[in-house]
C-alpha cells in the first residue's frame, strides 16, 4: 500500500509535529484543527506551542509545499487522529473530541483507507468506540478500511527527536491494519516498529505512564518518611539507585502535565475493582503539593503575612506548559495559608496561581521577599548565585522542592536552606 496523502486531525503537541514530519518526508499532508486561531497562527508561520525546534520543522513543512491546514478533513489515503482526551470532574476520560474527529472523517472515508488513533484512550476505545463510528460509513473496519492504534510516547522538550527515534508500537484491529500502520510510520520512524493488536497498544501506553506515576509516588512517599526519620531523601535515593536493579525516580512537589497525572485514571475508570494501587499512587502524588506547602509553612514558623518569591510554575523543567502543574498548587496553597506570594515563570511571564501575583523578572519576584521557594527545576534556576540573590532580597530563608540546590553554597551566602524530603539529622556523615 502506498500513502501519498494524509489528514492529521488535531494540531497540538503530537499532531503538529507528526503532520510536519510526514510533510518533510514527502507526503501530502492536511493538518486539521477546529480552532481557527491555531490555523491562522500556523498560516502566518507561527506556532502556539513551545517546543525546541518545532517552529523550524513546521516552517520547513510549509515551505516544502506538502503541507496545508484546514478546518475540515478531506479525502486522503490515511487519517491520523491526534486530538486531546482530557479528564472531566469525575475523573473519567472525555472522549468527545476523539468521537467528533472520527465523525468528521466519515464522509471522506473510502475503501482501502487507513485510520490511526494516537490520542491516549481507555482500553478498548479503538474497537468499541472508533470502529462503530467509522462503520456508519457502510464500510467494514479491518476489511474495507484499516484501523489501528499507535500511542505517542514522546517527551515534551524532546518531541522532535523522540518522534523519529523512539520505538513505536502499532496495534491493529487485525494484522492487515497493523501492517498498514507500519507502512505509514515507516516513512519517518527510525526506531523499531512493533506490531500488536489495538487494545494491547492502548494498554501499553497507559501502563508506561502509570508505571512512572507509581514510581514517583513511591519517591514522594519515601520523601515523607525521610523527613520523619531524619534522612535526606535526595542522598538516599541516589544511594539506593546504585543497586543494579533499582531505579527510583525523583521526589518533588507532585506530578503534573496532561499525561502522567491523567492517564492512570483511564485505567481506574475502566476497572475500579482492580486498580487500588494505581488509584492510591495518584492520590499520593495529588496530595504532594499540599504536603510541600505545609512543610514550607512549618519550616518558616508560619507563612501568614510573609512575602514569598516562588520560582517556576510549569509542570516540569524547561517547558512552558502549566497544565495540572503541582507548582501552581503549591503557590496557591501557600497563599491560602496567608502568605503573600509572587511567582516568576520565565516561560510564561504573565501566568500566576490563585491569589498570587505574577512577576515579570527575577529581580521583581525577589523584591522585598522574606523567603525564596524553588518549585520547578528549570535549567536557569540550577545556576542561580545565592550571593547575587542575597543582594536582591531582604530575607534569608530558601526552600528547595526539587533537591537541586547545594546546602553549603547557600549557607555561605547567609541563607538558611531547607528542602523537601530532608529531615533533621542527628549524625553528620
Ligand atoms: N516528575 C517527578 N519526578 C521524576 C520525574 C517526573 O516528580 O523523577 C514529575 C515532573 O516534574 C512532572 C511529571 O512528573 O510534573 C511528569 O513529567 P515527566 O517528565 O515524567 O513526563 P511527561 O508527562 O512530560 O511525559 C510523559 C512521558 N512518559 C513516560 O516517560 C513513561 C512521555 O514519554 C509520554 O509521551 C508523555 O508522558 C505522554 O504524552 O503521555
Amino acid at each position: 500500500m502506498e500513502f501519498k496523502k494524509v489528514c492529521v486531525l488535531g494540531m497540538g503537541y503530537i499532531g503538529l509535529p507528526t503532520a510536519s514530519t510526514l510533510a518533510t518526508h514527502g507526503l501530502e499532508v492536511v493538518g486539521i484543527d477546529i480552532d481557527q486561531r491555531i490555523l491562522r497562527l500556523l498560516q502566518a508561520g507561527k506556532i502556539h506551542i513551545h517546543e525546541p525546534g518545532l517552529r523550524t520543522l513546521v516552517n520547513a513543512a510549509f515551505q516544502s509545499g506538502n503541507m496545508r491546514v484546514s478546518e475540515t478533513p478531506e479525502e486522503a489515503d490515511a487519517f491520523i487522529i491526534a486530538v486531546q482526551t482530557p479528564i472531566v470532574e469525575d475523573r473519567t476520560a472525555d472522549m468527545r473530541y476523539v468521537i467528533s474527529a472520527a465523525e468528521t472523517i466519515l464522509p471522506h472515508l473510502n475503501q482501502g483507507n487507513l485510520v490511526v488513533l494516537e490520542s491516549t484512550s481507555p482500553p478498548r476505545t479503538t474497537i468499541d468506540m472508533i470502529a462503530p463510528v467509522l462503520e456508519r460509513s457502510g464500510l467494514k473496519a479491518g476489511e474495507d478500511f484499516f484501523l489501528a492504534y499507535t500511542p505517542e510516547r514522546v517527551l515534551p522538550g524532546q518531541i522532535l527527536r523522540e518522534l523519529i527515534d523512539n520505538a513505536r508500537v502499532i496495534g491493529g484491529i487485525n494484522r492487515a491494519s497493523a501492517e498498514a500502520g507500519k507502512q505509514l510510520y515507516e516513512t519517518f520512524a527510525r526506531g523499531e516498529i512493533l506490531l500488536t493488536d489495538a487494545t494491547t497498544a492502548e494498554m501499553v501506553k497507559l501502563m508506561e505512564n502509570t508505571y512512572r506515576d507509581i514510581n514517583i509516588a513511591a519517591a514522594n512517599e519515601f520523601s515523607r518518611l525521610a523527613e520523619r526519620f531524619g534522612v535526606n531523601i535526595w542522598e538516599a535515593i541516589k544511594l539506593a539507585n546504585l543497586h543494579p536493579r533499582v531505579n527510583i525516580l525523583r521526589a518533588g512537589p507532585g506530578v503534573g502535565g496532561h499525561c502522567i497525572s491523567i492517564d492512570p485514571w483511564f485505567l481506574v475508570q475502566a476497572a475500579p475493582d482492580l486498580t487500588q494501587l494505581i488509584k492510591q499512587a495518584r492520590e499520593v502524588n495529588d496530595d504532594q503539593p499540599k504536603f510541600a506547602a505545609e512543610k514550607i509553612h512549618r519550616e518558616m514558623g508560619g507563612v501568614k503575612g510573609r512575602r514569598i518569591a516562588a520560582l517556576g510554575l510549569a509542570y516540569k523543567a524547561d517547558v512552558d506548559d502549566l497544565r495540572e502543574s503541582p507548582a501552581i498548587d503549591v503557590a496557591a496553597h501557600l497563599a491560602s495559608l496567608g502568605a503573600m506570594v509572587r511567582t516568576y515563570e520565565p516561560f510564561a511571564l504573565e501566568e500566576s496561581a490563585e491569589n498570587c501575583q505574577a512577576a515579570p523578572s527575577l529581580e521583581v519576584v525577589l523584591e522585598g521577599a522574606d523567603a525564596l521557594v524553588l518549585l520547578v527545576d528549570h535549567r536557569q534556576f540550577y545556576d542561580l548565585s545565592p550571593g547575587e540573590i542575597a543582594q536582591l532580597m531582604p530575607g534569608r530563608f530558601a526552600f528547595d522542592t526539587r533537591g537541586i540546590w547545594d546546602q553549603e553554597t547557600w549557607e555561605k551566602a547567609g541563607f538558611q536552606l531547607r528542602a523537601l524530603g530532608v529531615g533533621e539529622r542527628d549524625v553528620t556523615a
